[in-house]
């Protein structure tokens, strides 16, 4: 991965970024960041890089000229990498968008300071603009930091395998459960009794319960969006492999129905509102008959159909009249499995995201 960032202060961009993980993660050539100082485009003699506003107000505005061959100097041999613009007045980093991004193989970070940059060439260099959060600081510089750090995370090699974790926090809405380690009882608090049984069904269960407890009491907002994942699927070994892989990356605690068993056929389900089906299927006309005992109650759904096609009009309106809200249709056409895994499960979480 390769950041470009574009800043006034890139000595502040390179020192931060030597330390810790992330700096390892240089060393080891996994990440570049190329720093490139706007000053060094200014178009007059003294280096200037800033001017008054027009129609007044206080503090300085960033001229486009400069901006504008800064981002012009990273755009070398045809390449066109996606340019940010961290600002305050944007939508605020998600782990979803942090994972959108990590599938680029360059980012352009365009770091503002005074009272912003002028707007016309915002408008023509900058594809995205995101903020950290509902504070301000005094440049751009911190957030593009952290938005390296938190991308940097998602490219391979940069985290050591017994540093990641295939489930990020936050991936499902869900916040991490309690960690304990050595001594077994210190000042006079003992580790959960449940963690010592071995028993590891057990154990994922208390972590999910105490997640879910945890994210309702110190993340409201975010226990409002939790979902709990279905990946339910009909047809032979293609789509139970698909499906199998999907349902491991999509959710920590996600449940894998087969449709191809005639217990779960004949028995009535009926899915919430706070659930989200996916729906993996091979032949629309058979996935039908296995899924007539299956209702929803204006769930979000999606439909992966394994083959060359996308799921036809008769599919949709089959489980549109079941009580499914269908958000998303994909199809899957396996020359690359574990990109075609990844790329859906984003998009799946996208949908969750926005409910
Ligand atoms: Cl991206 N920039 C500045 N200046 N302040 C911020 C921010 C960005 N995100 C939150 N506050």
């Amino acid at each position: 991965m390769i950041f470009h960032v574009l800043t006034l202060f890139p000595d502040m961009i390179q020192s931060a970024a030597s330390a810790s993980i992330f700096g390892r993660g240089i060393k080891a050539g996994h990440i570049t960041v190329h720093t490139v100082n706007i000053r060094d485009f200014s178009a007059n003699k003294y280096n200037r890089v800033d001017d008054y506003p027009y129609g007044g107000g206080a503090g300085m505005v960033m001229e486009a000229e400069p901006v504008y061959r800064a981002v012009q100097s990273v755009m070398k041999e045809g390449r066109r990498p996606k340019v940010i613009y961290l600002t305050p007045q944007a939508p605020v980093l998600t782990q979803t968008k942090v994972e959108e991004l990590a599938a680029e193989e360059e980012l352009v970070l365009l770091c503002g300071h005074y009272e912003g940059i002028d707007e016309r060439v915002l408008a023509e260099v900058a594809d995205e603009y995101i903020s950290i959060g509902d504070y301000v600081l005094t440049g751009g510089e911190l957030a593009a930091l952290v938005l390296m750090d938190a991308v940097s995370r998602f490219v391979p090699g940069v985290l050591h395998n017994e540093e990641s974790s295939q489930f990020e926090s936050l991936q499902d809405n869900l916040l991490e459960y309690p960690q304990y380690t050595r001594p077994e009882v210190w000042h006079e608090k003992a580790v959960p009794p449940v963690l010592l049984t071995g028993d590891h069904k057990k154990i994922t269960e208390w972590r999910h319960a105490q997640s879910v407890q945890r994210t309702r009491e110190r993340r409201p907002d975010l226990y409002e969006k939790i979902c709990s994942t279905y990946v339910v699927f009909n047809g032979p070994e293609n789509a139970a492999l698909f499906a199998e892989t999907l349902n491991e990356k999509l959710s920590r605690y996600g449940m894998l129905l087969n449709y191809n068993r005639n217990k779960l056929i004949r028995a009535k389900r009926v899915f919430t509102a706070r659930d989200f089906a996916v729906f993996v299927i091979e032949d629309e006309a058979g996935a039908m008959t296995a899924f007539r005992n299956i209702s929803g109650t204006d769930t979000p759904a999606a439909v992966i159909l394994s083959g060359t096609e996308k799921p036809g009009e008769a599919f949709l309106h089959f489980l549109e009249k079941k009580g499914f809200a269908v958000l998303y249709t994909e199809n899957t056409a396996e020359e690359d499995f574990e990109g075609e895994v990844s790329r859906i499960c984003l998009e799946i979480r996208r949908q969750m995201d926005s409910l």
